[in-house]
């Protein structure tokens, strides 16, 4: 590893870069062909370690007719089966671990809406590959060693807290370890400690925002330069919301608890287009949802990543059911690895609303931003005979007098069917009246099985 911050050291053409810091420049910019010669390598012997090592992968390798052999390039993989989060609730706890128990020093866990929780491990190594990588990953978002880093993500079984702590403490950042919730009082520590960085989900950093008004604290002219954002969809408009009330850049990170945690794809502060996902720690490949067929690059579909150096829990072809496309054009920061565009949704929270696919993503889009709203939704989808019906709960501006409620009402209605296509009933809420995020939003409430 090598950590520079002039151009000499990092060797990078675009003179953009110049003065910014890279955390793994060498990796960060390997050519293409280079880095494709690198993950099959890694995922030669990652084939081996998983058919070695985890009955389930033995099991369904046979079953599909192939064995490690038979991949002799990139393109074989698609070959092998996929693997999904059902795979890891029916090997619960550690049935799906490539290595003894012993040797797993951490796990995690997602919470999940029922039943069992999906249950993660990390070797030392894991855990160590995991840290470069947020370092990495906090780096192309535009943090820098010395800075101030207030991590309000979840500490616990959630990866999120926890890992971008090691991260952020690995670039040499400072930590304030605040975890979610207290809104009030980590308005205080961010303001006090004077915070250059904060992470957090995109709706808990609106909640401090909101916040940090009715407390009085001017958050805007403070230190704080970049938001480190991710854990849930989010949109451009909300972006452009929290870097004016902030003051701040906002960037998206992505990851999920199954490959590894946050650090997976981030954006990088120079192009703030798309994340770069790690191709030399992970393979990705969109599918098509339904015929489960490789899409081309460009193309939209669902996301299926492939772990190239995991110990304890490597998976092959894993389902994320996250909607995005992937690009390899040429990036302005220098970077070679993939663009992840944007995840809109997950296949399995889109709504099908008389006939029409939307996302919450879409609605949040047009919510936040509009003239008299206040960025604060809900969505509640109810059945009418065989039909769904979507409610939008939004919030007004403070200024607003209930009496103009209805006709911002229409308006909104207006342009949630003319943007997005689908008919909806709009219900004006008064300033503060929706639940606040502390960690994860909850934007979709389906009332449908409460119905019978
Ligand atoms: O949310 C890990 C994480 C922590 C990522 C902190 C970023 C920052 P899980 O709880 O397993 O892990 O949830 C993973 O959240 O499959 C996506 O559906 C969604 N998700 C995560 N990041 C983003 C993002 C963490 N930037 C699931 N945009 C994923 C959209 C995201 N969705």
């Amino acid at each position: 590893m090598s950590v520079g911050n002039s151009t000499a050291a990092l060797n990078i053409p675009n003179e953009n870069t110049s003065d910014r810091y890279m955390y793994q420049p060498e990796i960060e910019t390997l050519d293409r062909e280079q880095l494709a010669k690198l993950q099959l390598d890694r995922l030669k012997k990652t084939l081996r370690h998983v058919y070695a090592n985890v009955p389930h992968y033995k099991k369904s390798f046979d079953a599909a007719g192939v064995t490690p052999d038979s991949l002799e390039t990139l393109a074989d993989l698609a070959k092998f089966p996929f693997s999904v989060k059902a795979d890891l609730r029916d090997n619960y706890p550690f049935g799906m671990f490539a290595v003894p128990r012993k040797q797993v020093s951490r796990v995690h866990a997602s919470s999940g809406t029922t039943g069992k929780p999906t249950v993660v491990g990390y070797t030392k190594g894991d855990i160590d590959r995991w840290a470069q990588l947020m370092a990495r990953s906090i780096a192309c978002a535009g943090g820098e060693p010395g800075d101030m880093l207030h991590n309000a993500y979840g500490y616990g079984l959630f990866t999120g807290g926890l890992g971008a702590h090691y991260g952020a403490e690995k670039l040499g950042c400072t930590v304030t370890p605040m975890s979610g919730g207290n809104t009030e009082k980590q308005n205080i520590v961010l303001n006090d400690f004077g915070a250059e960085i904060l992470c957090s989900t995109p709706s808990f950093a609106l909640n401090l925002a909101d916040s940090a008004e009715k407390q009085g604290i001017d958050l805007q002219s403070g230190p704080l330069r970049i938001g480190v954002f991710g854990a849930e969809p989010w949109s451009e408009a909300m972006r452009t919301e929290l870097e004016q009330r902030l003051n701040i850049k906002a960037m998206d990170i992505y990851g999920l608890s199954e490959i590894m945690g946050p650090g997976v794809a981030v954006e990088c502060i120079e192009g703030q287009s798309g994340l770069h996902g790690w191709e030399d720690h992970f393979l990705f490949e969109i599918i098509d949802p339904g015929t489960q067929e490789p899409l081309p690059i460009g193309e939209t579909g669902e996301l299926v990543i492939t772990t190239l150096t995991k110990e304890a829990l490597p998976m092959i072809r894993y389902r994320t059911h996250d909607i995005t496309k992937l690009t390899t054009e040429p990036c302005v920061c220098g970077r070679t690895h993939v663009r992840i565009l944007r995840v809109t949704g997950r296949n399995d929270d889109m709504m099908i609303i008389r006939g029409v696919n939307v996302y919450p993503s879409q609605i949040e889009s047009v919510l936040v931003g509009f003239p008299n709203t206040a960025p604060h939704y809900q969505l509640l989808i109810r059945r009418e005979g065989i039909m769904d019906t979507l409610d939008i709960e939004v919030e007004a501006d403070p200024d607003l007098r209930p009496e103009q409620y209805a006709a911002l009402a229409a308006e909104v209605k207006h342009h949630i069917k003319s943007i997005v296509g689908i008919s909806c009933n709009i219900m004006v809420k008064e300033y503060g009246e929706l639940p606040r995020s502390e960690g994860k939003a909850v934007r979709v409430k389906d009332l449908r099985s409460k119905q019978g």
